[in-house]
């Protein structure tokens, strides 16, 4: 008996870890899982919507239309469904555009697709030789792709296919992603929380990864059509032809998905190694003793380094530039403008359709101004309708730097004559790496929503980047990427909630954070509408509560020094002061908070009236900015009739309490969520909740130095 019990034992030992591999959910699948629908009554309707899928054409993009339209409905409907291009009885999906498709150019849809432009789709229930048909429909192929992840997300998330009739295009033309990754593999120190890079540059350009098509795949199913594959702080190794071939690889798979590669280029490139200066951010691949942008030489290398580019990928997408920032080169060295360096690559980029991305985040030359909020309109506002048309400047979110909450950065509305092209970062950098749960949409709708007053009311940055404003010719927005080689890709199960909230987002700003989180969760853990929205309910408040334990009331960059995750209001030892904590907050026995306002460095002049006023005025300036703008005395009365300290208090707490809360209301979902992604997420809000408790007494007992009263037990 004992023998056979230790049999058993033995047994189970082997085979439960067995068992709980093949069922467990990795997150690998992301949004793209297509788990069998349970809701009986939809999946009847589908499943009679659905009997045969018919494709007319052949291409590249078609080939993974078939694959993808064959694997979602086969795995939503439980089915196994025939893909041809010949309809007969029964319902069908019929994908096509009118060129290739006689099917879909009988049905005369001119009209429609005329609107649609390249990559715009039609969705339409109708009869095709009497037969009940479901048609994607679009111009290019590349719409059809994108019609068909609709499709797929239209049933993941339950809704009713009944006399369908959609037309859906987007409203910004560049929707990329840009990524950190170093040459040597590593993201780490550069923001990256999911592991090394994607990119397997020692394998490359003979072995190619999987996961590249699983990549361009993913950002194809939000509609995301370009990627920057390497850092801002770009090593100039990456424009040599040795990596050319590399990157002319990865372009080749991600083409069919229509994703276009980007580069980042490092602006002393054509410099000679023997005269790179010192730092390893300087350039140096070329002959040149000089990067100057109007030496006649250097034009010329540029010329000819593109005309190379273009010989290994015909459809480069440009370069990314980071200049005069961080210790990165830049025209400045020379006396020459913003507008000498980026018009130099956009005259050898143009005549292949490229372009130029010339970042706005500078503040190395502290001549500019004291206040490093204001740099970004000094240097660039005087060049408006100096840079040629196919450059960008590409400006972060905010004036300082991806912060958890900022006022929208001021350059935006100011540059009517200048595609400005807006960059978020979808890596958690400053909101608790991979470590905390933070949703970001509502914070990006926060951004978006923000009305500039630029051209009078409803001038929101939305209608800024999406040319509405100032009649763009060319629109844009980027992404800081949270991916990396974990196998779940983004570390946290709920940080691809974030990369799918940007895609989503760049291809329709108008969609609600609570649509998106709705279609996340659904796609990828569960669609019992209890488990939907208490997810849901976490997810919203997530953002708001991280301000709350990190940096209330408009408080800013008071983390840690460089790695930017726990907090640190205090002077480290060398005791300088520019760009530390002390320098953003200003904490004294008066107060607390950056007076930026017209008795300090005005920096509310660089806004529109009457937000101008509004900000300048500590009485009118909305409490969520109130310490970015103004020095504010610990007894001042805030909206809530609390003072200032007990405030700052309060909001501390709440965000604690918050993270409690998704604890408690995770716990409860055990039943519902696959166990390995349960216990992935349990563990993770435990760090989240001990780190938040650190940041609250990290800073409310730093703060109470200066502020002298006492901190509350608890709310
Ligand atoms: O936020 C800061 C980051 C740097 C980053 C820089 C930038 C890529 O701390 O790591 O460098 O911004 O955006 O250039």
């Amino acid at each position: 008996m004992k023998y056979l019990l230790k049999n058993i034992l033995f047994v189970l030992c082997i085979v439960a870890p067995v068992c709980s591999i093949a069922s467990a959910d990795d997150g690998y699948d992301l949004w793209m899982s297509y788990r069998k629908l349970d809701d009986a009554t939809i999946l009847k309707e589908y499943q009679q919507a659905f009997s045969s899928i018919v494709i007319q054409g052949q291409s590249e993009t078609l080939g993974i239309i078939r694959e993808e339209v064959k694997k979602g409905l086969d795995g939503l409907l439980g089915a196994d469904l025939p893909v041809s291009n010949i309809l007969t009885v029964g319902s069908a999906l019929v994908i096509g555009t009118p060129r290739e498709s006689e099917l879909i150019q009988k049905l005369d849809l001119s009209d429609k697709l005329a609107t649609l432009g390249r990559e715009g789709f039609l969705i339409k229930s109708t009869k095709i030789n009497d037969v009940p048909a479901v048609v994607i429909a679009a111009n290019e192929d590349i719409g059809l792709l994108y019609g068909t992840f609709h499709l797929l997300r239209l049933m993941q998330t339950g809704q009713s296919l009944k006399d369908i009739d959609i037309c859906s295009r987007p409203r910004i033309q560049y929707r990329l992603l840009d990524h950190w990754d170093k040459l040597d593999g590593s993201i780490s120190d550069e923001r990256g929380y999911a592991g090394k890079s994607l990119w397997k540059w020692d394998e490359l350009p003979e072995t190619i990864d999987p996961r590249y098509k699983d990549y361009a795949r993913a950002n194809a199913s939000l509609g995301i059509n370009g990627t920057v594959i390497n850092s801002v702080n770009a090593n100039p190794d990456i424009l040599k032809a040795e990596y050319l071939k590399k990157v002319a690889k990865l372009a080749d798979v991600f083409r069919p998905y229509g994703i276009r590669v980007f580069l980042s280029a490092n602006f002393s490139s054509p410099i000679s190694a023997k005269f790179a200066h010192e730092s390893n951010r300087r350039g140096g691949i070329g002959n040149l003793k000089t990067s100057d942008p109007c030496d006649p030489e250097v034009r010329l290398w540029w010329k000819n380094k593109v005309k190379e580019i273009y010989q290994f990928i015909p459809d480069f997408g440009g370069f990314l530039v980071k200049a005069s920032s961080e210790g990165m080169p830049s025209p400045q060295e020379y006396n020459r403008t913003h507008a000498d360096g980026a018009n130099m690559l956009a005259e050898a980029l143009a005549p292949y359709g490229g372009i130029v991305m010339w970042r706005s985040f500078v503040y190395d030359d502290s001549k500019v101004d004291d206040d490093r909020a204001k740099r970004a309109y000094k240097e660039f506002v005087p060049f408006d309708g100096k840079f040629s048309s196919n450059v960008f400047i590409q400006s972060k979110n905010g004036p300082i730097d991806f912060q958890p909450r900022e006022p929208v950065n001021s350059l935006f509305g100011a540059m009517p004559r200048t595609p400005l092209m807006l960059e978020l970062q979808i890596a958690q950098e400053y909101l608790g790496h991979s470590k905390h749960l933070v949703f970001l949409a509502p914070m990006w709708k926060e951004y978006l929503e923000f009305d500039t007053y630029a051209k009078g009311r409803g001038s929101t940055l939305a209608s800024i980047i999406d040319g509405n404003t100032h009649n763009y010719q060319m629109t844009g927005i980027a992404g800081v990427a949270n991916t990396g080689d974990d196998r779940n890709w983004c570390g946290h199960l709920f940080a691809q909630a974030n990369w799918y909230a940007f895609g989503r987002l760049s291809w329709d700003h108008s969609l609600t954070a609570e649509q998106i989180a709705d279609e996340w969760i659904k796609a990828t853990l569960t669609s019992d509408a209890n488990a939907v929205n208490t997810i849901k309910s976490m997810m919203m408040g997530s953002w708001e509560a991280c301000i709350n334990y990190m940096t209330p009331l408009g408080l800013h960059h008071i983390m840690q020094e460089g790695f930017h995750y726990g907090p640190q209001p205090q002077l480290d030892k060398s005791g300088r002061i520019d760009w530390t904590s002390v320098y953003y907050h200003r904490a004294d026995a008066n107060g607390l908070g950056f007076d930026r306002s017209s008795t300090g460095s005005n920096a509310t002049s660089q806004y529109f009236s009457p937000l101008r006023e509004t900000f300048d005025d500590v009485n009118t300036c909305p409490e969520k900015y109130l310490l970015w703008f103004h020095h504010v005395p610990w007894d001042h009365k805030t909206e809530s009739g609390r003072t200032l300290w007990d405030e700052l208090c309060y909001r501390y707490y709440t965000g604690v309490d918050y993270v409690k809360e998704m604890e408690r209301k995770w716990a409860a979902l055990e039943k519902d969520i696959d166990p390995d992604i349960c216990l992935h997420v349990k563990e993770k809000l435990a760090t989240q909740e001990k780190d938040a408790a650190i940041w609250r007494d990290t800073c409310l007992g730093y703060f109470q130095k200066f502020s002298n009263r006492p901190v509350p037990a608890s709310n």
